[in-house]
């Protein structure tokens, strides 16, 4: 017998329980806080949405302990701690992949939360005699353009503005922002008409630059504003430094909202959710980076360094101050999207992702964190096939092309063995790739026919799962 994803999705929501539980009780039950982040459309919204549906029915997880063992005895959807961070929502996301005709959830643009709680009865004499005892897994969805703003903490605004605007002639669709620059006077008196435009125009270029693989854009609300859009602290550009910057001027009105944007939006975000995360999951569309060549690769790595900065607190003092007690254990570098490739060539994924990472990797594991790197799908979209081409076989996949009814057999290219190919080029600034070309495809999500007690498939989500959080579930 099959049954529709939906159904489940179903009863799983009559399966939240009622808060029953007295005070005392939840104070003692162990939480873990795993954050998952990456960059827009990196795959934040799909991972969590399977990982849920795959632990709630959890026949797909063989690689996670607690599931394969059976000491996790159930799992169940629970009303989260905090009342004023949005629910992630599940139900919705999950309708959407699993209706009959599915899509991709829509994007998804600010924080959100879920708690998902385990009753876990330990194997052995003794822990048989103490009963089950339960873990809340809260997972927090925050944009990894978020993170990129650790780094502006210790920058003043003219550091920061010196900075981004010996960048900007090699930088995409720029012409608009200098030429704007180029007639205006930062020491004129400030207006808010033109730091408007100057605002407007710079996030236009920022966004201009993250769709062109451009990842290393400051500051990160700039392409994600959500309800602070025309906001003040949202209303500033990069300009030069004046010799004398004169009070009231457009110059020293920018540099106070810099600040603002620091304080103001920030650190506030470090505080409330990424200081209590103990778990990360850092996804990586390393694919899409490969296909739009060695510049969008190289900024893809500075980027993660960027990033993985905020893991270090020990380098910003501001951010040690806030992080007391808690602290990240374990961080996964996920390359997402997995399937688009023969398992053939997944080695050859982690690879690059682990060379990807490294420099970030390394300070990171300094601090104490295990790290890991893995190629992933939250969702599989495609079945493997093999086609042949001039007498010679390829390994490949095969799925429905994203808003048609066609099916594709897709090879995405070859995957050097050595990441050294792929990195050296990113960081010497070649063009294009030598010799090799990484193709690109957008498959359409899978028709979920679930067995009872399956969750939908994925390739390597158990994996994942038991190294972010499988010892607490044992
Ligand atoms: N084939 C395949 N495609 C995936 C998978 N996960 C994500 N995608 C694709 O990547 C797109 C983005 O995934 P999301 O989960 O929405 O990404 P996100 O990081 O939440 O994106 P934002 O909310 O925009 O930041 C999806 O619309 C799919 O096209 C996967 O496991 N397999
Ligand atoms: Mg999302």
């Amino acid at each position: 017998m099959t049954v529709r994803i939906t159904d489940i999705a179903d009863g799983v929501t009559r399966q939240v329980e009622r808060l029953g539980d007295t005070v005392s009780e939840t104070l003692f039950e162990p939480v873990i806080r795993l954050g998952v982040t990456g960059l827009s459309r990196a795959g934040k919204t799909v991972f969590i949405t399977s990982l849920v549906a795959n632990l709630l029915d959890r026949g797909r997880m063989g690689q996670l302990s607690g599931a394969s063992t059976g000491t996790i005895q159930s799992a169940f959807l629970r009303p989260q701690p905090d009342d004023t961070v949005p629910r992630f929502d599940y139900e919705t996301h999950l309708g959407a992949l699993a209706g009959d005709h599915p899509e991709w959830p829509s994007s998804t643009r600010s924080v959100s939360q879920l708690r998902l709680s385990f009753r876990v009865q330990p194997r052995g004499m003794l822990s048989a005699l103490s009963g089950p005892r339960t873990v809340h897994l809260d997972i927090v969805d925050y944009p990894g353009e978020w993170l990129l703003d650790v780094g502006l903490m210790d920058l003043s605004y003219a550091d920061w503005a010196a900075q981004t605007l010996s960048r900007l002639p090699a930088r995409p669709d720029s012409d608009a922002y200098l030429d704007l620059l180029s007639r205006t006077d930062p020491n004129a008196d400030f207006d808010e008409v033109t730091a408007k435009s100057l605002a407007h125009t710079f996030a236009a270029h920022l966004g201009a630059a993250r769709a062109a693989g451009m990842a290393d854009c400051t500051p990160g609300r700039f392409l994600l504003p959500g309800d602070l859009a025309g906001s003040p602290v949202l209303t500033f550009a990069p300009l030069p430094r004046p010799d004398r910057p004169a009070r009231g001027s457009l110059w020293r009105e920018c540099e106070r909202r810099f600040e603002a944007y620091k304080r103001e939006v920030v650190k506030p975000f470090f505080r409330d959710h990424f200081a209590r995360i103990n778990r990360q999951i850092v996804l990586v569309d390393v694919l899409d980076a490969l296909h739009a060549g060695p510049p969008a690769v190289e900024e893809l790595r500075r980027a993660m360094a960027g990033i993985l900065s905020a893991f270090r607190p020990g380098k910003d003092r501001w951010l040690s101050r806030l992080i007391t007690g808690q602290k990240v254990d374990r961080i996964l570098f996920a390359a997402t999207k997995a399937d688009h490739l023969h398992h053939s060539q997944h080695a050859r994924l982690t690879a690059i992702t682990e060379a990807l990472v490294r420099d970030a990797r390394d300070r990171a594991d300094f601090s104490g964190a295990r790290t890991s790197a893995m190629a992933i799908a939250a969702l599989r979209a495609t079945v493997e096939d093999q086609k042949t081409h001039g007498g010679q076989v390829y390994d490949c996949v095969r799925g429905r092309v994203e808003g048609a009814e066609k099916f594709v057999t897709f090879y995405a290219g070859d995957l050097p063995t050595d990441p050294a190919r792929i990195l050296t080029p990113a960081r010497q600034g070649q063009d294009g790739w030598l010799n090799a070309d990484y193709a690109n495809m957008h498959f359409a999500p899978p028709h979920l026919d679930l067995e009872p007690g399956d969750g939908p498939p994925h390739i390597r989500l158990d994996r994942a799962a038991q190294f972010l959080f499988g010892d607490d579930l044992t």
